[in-house]
């Protein structure tokens, strides 16, 4: 399988976040990319290759064109007016109010943004539209008749929703991925989550949508980030009723616990019968991970690609999170090259 990565997710890298309530040493750092990608040249995976530029309509089939326009060229404004730093929300609209367009970046950031950990920097549109370019480019790999592809995004994407930013994410990646596959063809397309968190924002996006099935295994949103979504009784809506399935597991779950609810995952997969499945592949599930409280073992990583495999389905793996610096590579790998044996 190929690997698509993009030397632009360096762009976005700041030396701390805020979190439990401190300016701490930040987690989602480049280095997480690199390390992947030394793992999967370690594992020999495949060839990694550069992606492809793509014109912002795959983004703009899944986000909304103001919260684009936003990204894309709010940091003009904000260094117009604060200067050339790290623009972190500190305002947001509170619920029912009309949301008229401010001239403000500030208070435009505050509109789009839903948490403080993802500053926006120089380079972030440049980033953020790269990892898009990678989802795009392992997308077409497949479309070209390949059975799988390795998009090594960064910045990540599954918190990132129609309209909004935070958790890291910017431009939802996944999304725009399983929607391109619909657009190219594919009459239904899975997107099965294994993230620690919740992917919120692939959810919302999909939500009313019958035509691509979101799953995802995640920690309860009641102990857990991005809180508020992610409920077992979230089962879509409209057209889309059914086809959302949330797998939460309490703090503490090991294998055991997570391997049951991925048997339930690939149950609904199989029912669905998909032309084209997307895994959100976030390894911070880890036991290991200094942000997330599962107990999955390095071993645990590989069997969840086999499973994966077993599906028999073309498969894009796109990169979410995972912070263990240690073992982030080496789970990575584990999944992908679990996958390829299956
Ligand atoms: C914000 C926590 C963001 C979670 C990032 C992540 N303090 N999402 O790994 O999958
Ligand atoms: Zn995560």
């Amino acid at each position: 399988m190929k690997t698509v990565f993009s030397e632009l997710h360096a762009l976005q890298s700041v030396e701390t976040e805020f979190y439990r309530g401190k300016w701490v040493d930040a987690f989602e750092i480049p280095r997480r990319a690199e390390l992947v990608l030394d793992a999967v040249r370690r594992a020999g995976l495949g060839p990694v290759i550069a992606p492809g530029c793509f014109d912002l309509a795959p983004v703009l089939a899944v986000h909304d064109a103001g919260f684009v326009r936003f990204l894309e060229t709010f940091r003009d404004g904000w260094v117009n007016e604060v200067g050339d730093i790290p623009a972190y929300p500190n305002i947001w609209p509170p619920r029912r109010t009309r949301m008229i367009p401010t001239v403000r970046p500030g208070a435009e950031l505050g509109r789009y943004a839903v948490d403080m950990s993802s500053p926006i920097l120089q380079g972030t549109w440049a980033a953020a539209r790269a990892a898009v370019d990678c989802a795009l480019t392992a997308a077409g790999l497949i479309e070209g008749g390949e059975n799988a592809g390795f998009a090594l995004c960064r910045p990540p994407g599954h918190h990132a929703g129609r309209d909004y930013f935070g958790g890291y994410c910017f431009l939802n990646n996944a999304a725009v991925a399983a929607q391109w596959f619909r657009d190219a063809g594919a009459g239904r397309v899975a997107v099965l989550d294994v993230d620690y968190h919740h992917g919120n924002g692939t959810q919302d996006i999909f939500y009313d949508r019958g035509d691509v099935l979101t799953v995802s295994i995640h920690a309860d949103p009641i102990q857990e980030y991005p809180y508020y979504i992610g409920f077992a009784d979230e089962r879509g809506e409209g057209d889309g009723l059914g086809a959302n399935l949330n797998l939460p597991l309490p703090w503490g779950s090991d294998f055991s616990a997570w391997g049951g609810a991925m048997e339930q995952a690939l149950l609904r997969i199989r029912a669905f019968a998909p032309e084209r499945l997307v895994v959100s592949l976030g390894v911070d599930a880890f036991e290991g991970d200094p942000i997330s409280r599962f107990r999955l073992q390095g071993a645990d990583f590989a069997e969840i690609g086999r499973r994966i495999g077993r599906l028999g389905l073309p498969t894009l793996f796109v990169m979410e999170g995972g912070y263990a610096i240690a073992a982030i590579g080496d789970n990575v790998a584990s999944v992908l090259k679990g996958f390829q044996l299956a």
